[in-house]
């Protein structure tokens, strides 16, 4: 690639912050609660930098975009994989009971110090950017979308794991009450994923809290979920409470129910097929096309190189 375009966390903060204001109202009030709370306490302000300065939409990354026109919003707000609330594509309706004020994320295992932050909080913390990436669902869909959220690498150093650390863990909620794919019992819930550190620190993995300049929908995985657009879609794990950092490969929600099917690694890989499906095509979302499914979803250029020395060629089932 010729010319290096910079990155939004490498320029200064004044140019990133105070893009267009359209904060939504869930974060509002949330913050409005925030503030009140703090000045009956006695006038102290919220931790670190108030909540109330992430603003959506992001500054777009220039450097990230989708190489086909984006998905209509409606069908990727209406068209979901989301098994705590059903295991069929209409789950978007179910999703609406979980609610998300107040989210927090607890950072634990092998860090220098385990610490929960509050979503906001963290958010506020990070390099904030809009991202377009091609999104692609073993089951042979894909979608095109713009992200808001902020680079996995960068939410890493602010974890600080200790070097020993060779994996990273995540955990979606556990809500069986609210949530009633979770009392499928058979099921290992609560659903959890996992990447190795370098997987986790290449600059394509991302934490998104926000799609098509707005915050996340319940249904996308509110208020805080991971994009890895390389891998087959069930790793990009949705509504995240915990993230772990271990020196051991982490058991992952679908390669616990069939490790032959769905494998750590679910590198998209077009040359190896589902026993019941090719994996060759896609479907579109939104059109009646069909296309080529590329090697690592077409984002070989970067992420190849994690995988040398290991079979290239059958990535799906390690
Ligand atoms: N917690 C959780 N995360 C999840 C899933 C899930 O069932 N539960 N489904 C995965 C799958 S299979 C896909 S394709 C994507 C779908 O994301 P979307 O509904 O935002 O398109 O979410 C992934 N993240
Ligand atoms: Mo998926």
């Amino acid at each position: 690639m010729p010319i290096r375009i910079p990155r939004p966390w490498e320029l200064p903060e004044s140019a990133v912050t105070d893009e267009t204001i359209v904060l939504s109202r869930r974060r509002l009030l949330a913050g409005a609660g925030a503030l009140g709370a703090a000045a009956a306490m006695g006038g102290w302000m919220p931790r670190g930098r108030a909540a109330e300065e992430v603003a959506y939409p992001f500054p777009r990354n220039p450097a990230y975009e989708g190489g086909r026109p984006l998905t209509p919003e409606g069908k990727v707000t209406t068209y979901n994989n989301f098994y705590e609330f059903g295991s069929h594509k209409k789950i978007w309706k179910a999703a609406q009971r979980l609610s998300t004020g107040g989210w927090e994320i607890t950072i634990d295992g092998m860090v220098e110090k385990e610490q929960t932050i509050d979503v906001d909080d963290l958010l506020a913390r990070m390099p904030r950017e809009e991202r377009i990436y091609r999104h692609r669902c073993v089951e042979a869909w894909s979608m095109v979308v713009p992200w808001s959220g902020f680079p996995l690498a960068a939410l890493i150093d602010y974890a600080r794991p200790l070097s020993g650390a060779t994996y990273v863990r995540f955990e979606t909620f556990l809500k069986p009450h609210i949530a009633p794919g979770q009392k499928q019992t058979w099921f290992p819930w609560p659903f959890t994923e996992g990447l190795t550190i370098p997987e986790a620190r290449n600059e394509l993995a991302f934490v998104a809290t926000g799609l098509f300049g707005k915050p996340l929908e319940n249904q996308n995985g509110a208020p805080i979920r991971l994009v890895v657009p390389w891998k087959y879609g069930f790793k990009s794990i949705k509504s995240i409470v915990r993230i772990t950092f271990t020196d051991q490969q982490p058991k992952t929600f679908w390669n616990t129910i069939n490790n032959r099917l769905y494998g750590f690694w679910a590198n998209v890989n077009p040359d190896v097929p589902f026993p019941d499906w090719s994996q060759a095509e896609e479907r579109v979302l939104g059109t009646d096309e069909k296309v080529p499914t590329q090697i690592y979803n077409g984002y070989g250029e970067q992420v190849a190189g994690l995988y040398k020395g290991l079979d290239e060629g059958r990535t799906i089932f390690f």
